[in-house]
């Protein structure tokens, strides 16, 4: 099974580069952004308790998180594979997907991360408010916070997976197809 994290901070670019990953590979494509989003939708308690720490750029609760992918998984045991986007972002959620792995008899085949500067992440999400509707993406203070909090809490899941000698990163900065021919080689290399 191919399982890869797609890591970087937020406007990095990964739930655009899934699209494509997941399309190549034939891999099933798990946003934790995404599903949070369509439990708002739905208007679930749960969404109700995301919405507002994600309006605020904060990140939702680890838990939570965690049990919406177990859940996932659970529901597709005949994947080629995952492509996880947006998730691990903490510690604890990457220490939760090994063991989800485990109990599937499988195992995490690496992380990319996508390195782009924080004036270039700022640019994409004001632009990207512009349309999506998204209020996360709406205003330069929700963004700085987003940014911080991948800075205090998410960027050292880096850490986890240099530890495990699963880390590769592509510059993220460049044309959508650039970068994507350069993610195709580090997956391929894993
Ligand atoms: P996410 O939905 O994961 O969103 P993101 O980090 O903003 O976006 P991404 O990096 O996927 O950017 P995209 O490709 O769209 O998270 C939203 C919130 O959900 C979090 O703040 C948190 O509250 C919560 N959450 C999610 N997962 C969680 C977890 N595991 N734990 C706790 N909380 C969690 O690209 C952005 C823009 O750039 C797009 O407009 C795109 O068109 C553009 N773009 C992409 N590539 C480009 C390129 N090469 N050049 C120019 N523009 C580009």
């Amino acid at each position: 099974m191919l399982n890869i994290v797609l890591f970087g901070p937020p406007g990095a670019g990964k739930g655009t580069q899934s699209a494509k990953i997941k399309e190549k590979y034939q891999l099933i494509h798990l946003s934790t952004g995404d599903l949070l989003r369509s439990e708002i939708a739905d208007g679930t308690e749960l969404g109700l308790t995301a919405k507002k720490l994600m309006d605020e750029g904060k990140l939702v609760p680890d838990e939570v998180v965690i049990g919406m992918i177990d859940h996932k998984l659970k529901v597709n045991p005949d994947a080629n594979g995952f492509i996880f986007d947006g998730f691990p972002r903490t510690v604890a959620q990457a220490e939760a997907l090994d063991k989800l792995m485990e109990e599937n008899s499988t195992a995490i085949s690496g992380m990319i991360a996508l390195e782009v500067s924080e004036e270039e992440l700022t640019g994409r999400l004001l632009k990207r408010g512009e349309t999506s509707g998204r209020p996360d993406d709406q205003n330069v203070d929700k963004i700085k916070t987003r940014i911080h909090e991948y800075e205090s809490k998410t960027a050292v899941v880096a850490n986890y997976y240099k530890s495990q000698d699963k880390f590769k990163s592509v510059n993220g900065i460049g044309d959508i197809e650039d970068i994507f021919n350069k993610l195709t080689k580090a997956i391929d290399a894993l």
